[in-house]
């Protein structure tokens, strides 16, 4: 009696994916459900040793050996072989792009397939020693079948991924994905080894009550940004509240929030970087994408992220993206700037 019964309807990620192609009635080939199997089978792979790294300290100890006697290596350089040689093995893949590798992948005729793979195989890494959450980020474009899989086929704008998502490792391993209808969030149950839907059809609050900037960028903010921090700090309606601020300092924490509570995340371009700090393929598009999934905004402050045309794989981008009308609230500054100008 009130004995927790074991559910008898789990809805693993894999089963979720293929039902909604089933439904969408896409070409339902599969291709996508099995690239997207080689993305659990790397983030159960990078969960477990990320929470290893914490008890044996595997961070940072590159250059040692470990135990075998084989070169150690620091975590996101193992993580990002893990996902190269998984994404390679799917046999799905023509072009793979690495936030660790300067040029982009191209897979061999033998395992060549039809998608690419831009990703960040461990974003915010620098934090894992302070215990704070950090993740793979990931976007997917279709090779059109005519291409061998070149270099213009990552060179595409953000709304041409056919999915994007990202895996937060913190007390649990929490995957959140879009194959372009809506959010959903699965959480990795380390019994049964597998991503079961928790967070389904996740939309982000049209307006929060909180901002996540690094406000220690604040001496180089432009205009536009200092003009819209202050009407949040400093409502100009006396009944307004301020809003909270809250800052991980790990992108897919920060995200992760906003998607959930709503609010404003900015990463803005400012005087001293002058592109922005965030990488527009495997950072911005993967965030924006999801975003807009779920019912929010993603943009420059000038223009939407997912219409950027990329000229190259690791070029940098201002990045403000949340709530819908937090969003609108923050373009309007640099609107009124450049009608000033
Ligand atoms: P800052 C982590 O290094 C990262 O790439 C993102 O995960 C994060 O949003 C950003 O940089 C933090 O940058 O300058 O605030 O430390």
């Amino acid at each position: 009696e009130g004995q927790q019964l074991p559910k008898t309807d789990l809805i693993t990620l894999t089963r979720h994916v293929l039902d909604e192609q089933l439904r969408l009635g896409s070409d339902v080939t599969g291709d996508l459900t099995l690239l997207l199997t080689a993305i659990q089978v790397t983030s159960k792979f990078l969960a477990h040793n990320v929470r290893k790294a914490r008890l044996i300290n595997l961070v940072g100890l590159a250059g040692e050996t470990n135990v075998q006697g084989e070169d150690q290596k620091k975590l996101d350089v193992l993580s990002n072989d893990i996902m190269i040689n998984a994404l390679r093995a799917s046999g799905k893949t023509a072009v793979l792009v690495s936030e660790e590798n300067e040029e982009a992948i191209f897979i061999e005729d033998r395992y060549k397939g039809r998608y690419c793979v831009v990703f960040d195989p461990l974003d915010g890494s620098s934090n894992i020693d302070a215990g704070v959450n950090v993740g793979t980020i990931f976007g997917i474009y279709h090779v059109p079948a005519s291409s061998p899989g070149v270099i213009q086929d990552v060179l595409r704008p953000g709304s041409e991924m056919v999915a994007a998502g990202y895996t937060m490792y913190g007390s649990s391993a929490n995957l959140v994905i879009s194959t372009g209808n809506g959010v959903n969030g699965y959480t990795l149950d380390n019994a049964l080894g597998e991503f079961i839907l928790t967070h389904p059809d996740i939309k982000i609050p049209s307006r929060g009550k909180i901002y996540s900037f690094n406000e220690g960028n604040s001496k180089y903010f432009y205009p536009p940004v200092v003009g819209y921090l202050e009407s949040i700090k400093f409502p100009a309606d006396e009944k307004k509240a301020p809003y909270s601020a809250r800052y991980i300092g790990s992108m897919v924490a920060d995200v992760h929030r906003t998607l959930l509570y709503g609010g404003i995340f900015g990463y803005p371009n400012d005087k001293k970087s002058k592109s922005g700090k965030l990488r527009l393929l495997y950072e911005a598009f993967p965030m924006a994408f999801l975003t807009e999934q779920a019912g929010g905004i993603a943009t420059t402050g000038t223009e939407r992220i997912l219409d950027i045309v990329p000229t190259s794989i690791h070029q940098r981008t201002s990045v403000f993206l949340g709530s819908k009308e937090d969003v609108l609230d923050l373009v309007k500054f640099y609107e009124k700037y450049a009608a000033d100008e």
